[in-house]
């Protein structure tokens, strides 16, 4: 089928103005393309933009009706704009960037319950990559060899996407339940039972300011959670009785103790760290996790205090923040570890583990995923969100770890329900 003159005339202006480029690009992702998009470039040709908000209007059905629209950041937001302006309808902007200040508001504008929005996402909707690449190649901007390596690139990376989404659901049938019986360790095993018990995989990273807070948050919040996440470092307050405190809480709304120490020295040295100091981990912490950076060492260090006490160790495997080094050989790394120690290991801190070499790894391997809210994006000093279904169904994790989507939420309670409903469904949808 051909595309309408005035879409031919727009990929045309769009190759003109270098925002469709040919060559060889490093995506985000990680993934070489020989094609780039750049549409935030449309900004400074403004009969450009308002062609193209036209035609996106314009390829609607003429009965769509909406009373406000959105533009996602950053390169819908001008689009977004004109459309607004043109049909004199409100606008709101969604962030990408959560603020932790201020209102902490992920939609700016004023909106309703029921009305309808119509959301502005990308242009590649109104036509296809290799619609656009062919008429380029018809009208002599690029060569047939280069149409023949984009259409070859498409079709690759379409199964790469499918294949991330389809892995989880071949766990089907190894549910929580299940794995808990695979686990070697005590902690794991609990951990899994704790889960299906509350039906909950909501895991609270609670970074509030004093052990005062703490303690009134987990008794707010116990009933929602499998697991409670420290940085015990945090609490000016500290007192010895911390750790029974926090105790007695978990006994009572059943969920385990994970104190995000993140340990990375040497065993000899872990062994005093996890054991000694004013803060006493290994009393009263059922899991806690360690880098693999210093070798396989790490994990017989804390295994020789651990293991006795029937406790458990997460690796970190991944990482949420942009630009960590967590990746490739490193997360394979880790797995091997794991694998060596699945008496003490119970599983991993992971940001996507559907796509590591062979996933799903081993089913008695617990994954946790931190970097979790309920609108994708980031914080300002590199943190990266993504959605509790996301993380769940489609990167293939089993435990979402909650911090400021909680915390900072007017009722810590009632948002903790909603991320736990959200995390459960998705794990309901992979066992499906
Ligand atoms: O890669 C990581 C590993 C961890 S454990 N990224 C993380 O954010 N974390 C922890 O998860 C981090 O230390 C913090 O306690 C929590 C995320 O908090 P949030 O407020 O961003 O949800």
């Amino acid at each position: 089928m051909s595309l309408s003159p005035s879409m031919e005339s727009l990929i045309l202006q769009l190759h003109e103005i270098s925002a469709v480029k040919f060559g060889s690009f490093k995506l985000k992702s990680g993934i070489t393309s020989p094609i780039y998009i750049d549409l935030r470039l449309i900004v400074s040709f403004p009969s450009l933009l308002s062609q193209i908000s036209q035609t996106l209007i314009s390829s609607l059905p003429p009965t769509t009706a909406y009373d406000v629209v959105c533009g996602v950041p950053y390169t819908a937001l001008p689009i977004a704009t004109c459309v607004s302006v043109s049909r004199q309808v409100p606008m709101l902007m969604r962030r990408k960037e959560i603020k932790d200040y201020g209102t902490s508001k992920s939609i700016e504008g004023v909106f309703a319950k029921d009305q309808t929005c119509l959301i502005i996402e990308e242009l590649h909707s109104m036509f296809k990559l290799t619609e656009m690449v062919r008429v380029l190649r018809e009208k002599g901007k690029v060569e047939e060899e280069m149409e023949k390596t984009v259409a070859r690139f498409l079709e690759e990376n379409r199964h790469v996407a499918v294949k991330a989404v389809e892995r989880p659901v071949r766990v089907k049938g190894l549910e929580f339940g299940e794995r808990a019986k695979l686990t070697k360790n005590a902690t794991g095993k609990r951990l899994f039972e704790v889960m299906v018990q509350k039906e909950s995989n909501l895991c609270l990273a609670a970074d509030v300011g004093t052990a005062k807070e703490l303690l009134d948050l987990a008794e707010k919040v116990g009933p929602e959670i499998c697991m409670l996440k420290t940085h015990v470092d945090i609490l000016p307050d500290f007192t010895p009785d911390f750790g029974s405190k926090l105790r007695s809480i978990a006994d009572k709304y059943n969920f385990l103790i994970f104190e995000d120490r993140k340990f990375a020295d040497i065993g000899n040295t872990v062994t005093m760290q996890y054991e000694g100091g004013i803060f006493h981990i290994l009393d009263w912490a059922d899991i806690v996790n360690a880098h693999i950076i210093s070798g396989p060492g790490i994990v017989d260090g804390l295994k020789l205090k651990g293991l006795p006490r029937g406790r458990g160790l997460l690796l970190l495997a991944e990482m949420s923040s942009a630009g960590n080094l967590a990746t490739g050989d490193y997360t394979a790394a880790a797995v091997k570890i794991a694998e060596d120690h699945s008496d003490f290991v119970i599983g991993f801190i992971s940001v996507n583990p559907a796509s590591w070499p062979g996933a799903p790894v081993n089913p008695a391997l617990i994954q946790a995923t931190p970097g979790v809210q309920m609108v994708a994006g980031g914080d300002a000093l590199g943190q990266q969100y993504n959605t509790p279904y996301s993380v769940i169904y489609d990167r293939g994790s089993d435990i979402i770890i909650v911090g400021r989507g909680i915390i900072k939420a007017a009722d810590p309670a009632q948002a903790a329900r909603e991320y736990r409903l959200q995390g459960w469904d998705a794990y309901l949808a992979k066992c499906i």
